[in-house]
C-alpha cells in the first residue's frame, strides 16, 4: 500500500487541556485537523514506530471516522501493531489496562468524557503513555509545540478496516488486533474484588441496585460484569446501549445530570444502591437509599476500608487527592499514618506518585476515583469497590457514611459551575482575586479567620517538575476552604468553578443540608470575587 506524505498547515488551537484536546465535532471534522494532531503525537513519540498502540473511544459521534483516520496514520508512521476495541469502543480505564497488560508504547483514546456528544457537540482525543496514564504536561506541551510547526502528515491510501469483527486484520505492514473491549478489564476486576461476596449480595433478595450507563461506554462493561457475571437482576443496568449522542443527555454523573437515577433512590421504595458513570467510563457517582456520597467522601471511605478487600488486603501505601477535593481523605491518611499528597486537578498528576509506589488510592472531587490497578480513574472499579464493601460490612451506604463521619468528622462540600462565561471576564476575575490573596491571611471574613491564601503550585516529588497557577485556595482556621479555578475541559468560553468545603466534627451537626451549611462560605466567595457582577450570572449553572 502506498504511503502518502500530505502537505498541511498548522492549526493554532491544538493545546491539550486538563484531559486531552477537546473541541466541537465540526472543528475536528475540518480537513487535516485530526490528522495534524495525530501526526504530532507520532512525531513526539518515536518509540511508537515499531511499537504497539492501543486505540479506542467512547462511541460518541465521529468515533468511527476518527479511528479510520488514526489507523491509516499509524500504519504510515510505522506502528507495528494496534490493539483496537471491537466497534471502536474502549473505556478510558480499559484502555489503560490494555496498555499496561500488553506493555504497549501508548494509547489513543477518543473521548470528550463528560461533555455531550453529537454533530453539534464535543469530540476529543488524548494520548496515554506506556504506563497507561495520561500524558504529563511535558509531553502535551511538546505535542502542542509540534502542531504549531507541522508541515505534513503521513497516511495510507487504503480502504476502511472492519471495526466490528474480532480477530486480526492488516493495514499495509501494520497488524490490527480487534479485541473484546471488556475481557481483560473484567479479568483485572476479578483479581481485585471478592466477586463471590458481591454475587451473594445481589442474590440475597434484600438488595436492589441500579447502574446508569447514561448511554455511554460503560453499558457493555456493566452488563457483562454486573448482570452476567455477578448475577444482578436483569434491568439493573439502565441506559446500557452506547449512543453517538448519549441519547441527547449529558453523560456526566452528578446530581443534576443523573437526576432520574437519583429519583430511584428516594423514598421508602428507593433502591439500596445506585451508581452512574460518564462518557468514557472513568467517573463514578455513588448513591445509597436516600443518600448521596460526595466523591471526596467516597475517596475517604475507600481509603479507610481498603484493607477489607482482596486487592488491597495488605493496606495502602499512601493517598492523593486533587487540590479542590475535600480534605476528608487527609484525615483518614493521618489516622492510618500514611502520606496524603495534594496535586493539581487532572489525573495526569497522579501518574508519577502511582508509578513510584508512593500512593495506592487517589481521587478528585469531580466524581473520579482510582487506584494503582491502572493509571486512569475508573468508574466501574469504584462501583465494584462499594459493592464489595457493602457485602463485607453488611451495612447500608448511609450507615457506612454516617459512621465514617462520626469517626473522622464531616466535610460538607459543594461545587458551583458557571459555564460558558466570557473568557476575558473569567481571566480578569481570577487576576483580581490573585491580587487580593496576599492581604487575606489573618483577616476575619464573616466570622471566619483566614489562615492561608495562595495561588496553588505543585512540585512533583518524583520528577521535580513544577506546575503553577493551578487554582486559588483560601483556607480558614476552622478547616473550611474556598477554591476558585477555571476549567480546562470546556469547549465554549470559560467555565469558572467555585469549590466550597466546611468541616464539622460534632456528630450532632453532621446531618444538615449541604447547601445551607455552605451558604455562608458562598457569600464570602461571592463577596471576594464579585462573581455576579463580573460574569453577569446571579447563580451557577450547575451546583453539585
Ligand atoms: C474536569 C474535572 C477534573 C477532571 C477532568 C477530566 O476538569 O474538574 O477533576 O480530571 O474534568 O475528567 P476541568 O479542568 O474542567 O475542571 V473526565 O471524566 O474528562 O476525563
Ligand atoms: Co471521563
Amino acid at each position: 500500500m502506498k504511503v502518502l506524505s500530505v502537505p498541511t498547515l498548522p492549526f493554532p488551537d491544538q493545546r491539550p487541556g486538563t484531559s486531552g484536546l477537546r473541541k466541537k465535532v465540526r472543528v475536528f471534522q475540518q480537513p487535516h485537523y485530526l490528522e495534524n494532531f495525530v501526526q504530532a503525537i507520532f512525531d513526539c513519540r518515536p518509540d511508537l514506530r515499531g511499537g504497539t498502540l492501543v486505540v479506542g473511544g467512547d462511541g460518541r459521534y465521529f468515533n468511527r471516522e476518527a479511528i479510520q483516520i488514526i489507523l491509516r496514520l499509524a500504519a504510515a508512521n510505522g506502528v507495528a501493531q494496534v490493539i483496537l476495541g471491537q466497534g471502536g469502543l474502549l473505556s478510558t480505564p480499559a484502555a489503560s489496562c490494555l496498555i499496561r497488560k500488553y506493555k504497549c508504547q501508548g494509547g489513543i483514546v477518543l473521548s470528550a468524557s463528560h461533555n455531550p456528544g453529537g454533530p453539534e457537540a464535543d469530540f476529543g482525543i488524548k494520548f496515554n503513555m506506556p504506563n497507561g496514564g495520561p500524558a504529563p504536561e511535558g509531553v502535551t506541551d511538546a505535542i502542542f509545540a509540534r502542531t504549531r510547526e507541522i508541515q505534513s502528515f503521513h497516511t495510507l491510501e487504503s480502504a476502511d478496516i472492519d471495526l466490528d469483527i474480532q480477530g486480526t486484520a492488516r493495514l499495509g505492514e501494520m497488524l490490527i488486533e480487534v479485541v473484546d473491549p471488556v475481557e481483560d478489564y473484567a479479568k483485572l476486576m476479578r483479581k481485585l474484588f471478592d466477586f463471590q461476596a458481591i454475587h451473594q449480595l445481589f442474590n440475597s433478595g434484600l438488595f436492589r441496585a441500579r447502574f446508569d450507563a447514561m448511554h455511554a461506554i460503560t453499558g457493555p462493561y456493566a452488563l457483562s460484569i454486573l448482570e452476567q457475571e455477578l448475577g444482578a437482576e436483569p434491568g439493573t443496568v439502565i441506559n446500557a446501549v452506547p449512543l453517538p449522542d448519549f441519547g441527547g443527555g449529558h453523560p456526566d454523573p452528578n446530581l443534576v445530570h443523573a437526576h432520574e437515577l437519583v429519583q430511584l433512590t428516594q423514598g421508602r421504595r428507593g433502591v439500596d444502591f445506585a451508581a452512574a458513570s460518564d462518557g468514557d467510563g472513568d467517573r463514578n457517582m455513588i448513591l445509597g437509599k436516600n443518600c448521596f456520597v460526595t466523591p471526596s467522601d467516597s475517596l475517604a471511605v475507600l481509603a479507610a476500608n481498603a484493607h477489607r478487600l482482596p486487592g488491597y488486603r495488605d493496606g495502602i501505601r499512601g493517598v492523593a487527592r486533587s487540590m479542590p477535593t475535600s480534605q476528608a481523605v487527609d484525615r483518614v491518611a493521618e489516622h492510618l499514618g500514611i502520606e496524603c499528597y495534594e496535586t493539581p486537578t487532572g489525573w495526569k498528576y497522579f501518574g508519577n506518585l502511582l508509578d513510584a509506589g508512593k500512593i495506592s488510592l487517589c481521587g478528585e472531587e469531580s466524581f473520579g476515583t482510582g487506584s494503582d490497578h491502572v493509571r486512569e480513574k475508573d468508574g466501574l472499579w469504584a462501583v465494584l469497590f462499594w459493592l464489595n464493601l457493602l457485602a463485607v460490612r453488611q451495612q447500608s451506604v448511609e450507615q457506612i457514611l454516617q459512621k465514617h463521619w462520626r469517626q473522622f468528622g464531616r466535610h460538607y462540600y459543594s461545587r458551583h459551575d458557571y459555564e460558558g462565561i466570557d473568557s476575558q471576564a473569567a481571566e480578569a476575575l481570577i487576576q483580581w482575586l490573585r491580587d487580593q490573596l496576599r492581604g487575606l491571611p489573618g483577616r476575619e471574613l464573616d466570622g471566619r479567620r483566614v489562615s492561608y491564601a495562595d495561588d496553588f503550585a505543585y512540585l512533583d516529588p518524583v520528577d521535580g517538575s513544577r506546575s503553577e497557577h493551578q487554582g486559588l485556595r483560601i483556607g480558614f482556621a476552622d478547616g473550611a476552604r474556598i477554591v476558585y479555578r477555571l476549567s480546562g475541559t470546556g469547549t465554549e468560553g470559560a467555565t469558572l468553578r467555585l469549590y466550597l468545603e466546611s468541616y464539622e466534627a460534632d456528630p450532632a451537626a453532621q446531618l444538615l443540608e449541604t447547601q445551607a451549611v455552605t451558604q455562608p462560605l458562598y457569600r464570602i466567595a461571592e463577596g471576594l470575587a464579585q462573581i455576579s457582577a463580573r460574569t453577569g450570572r446571579s447563580q451557577a449553572d450547575v451546583i453539585t
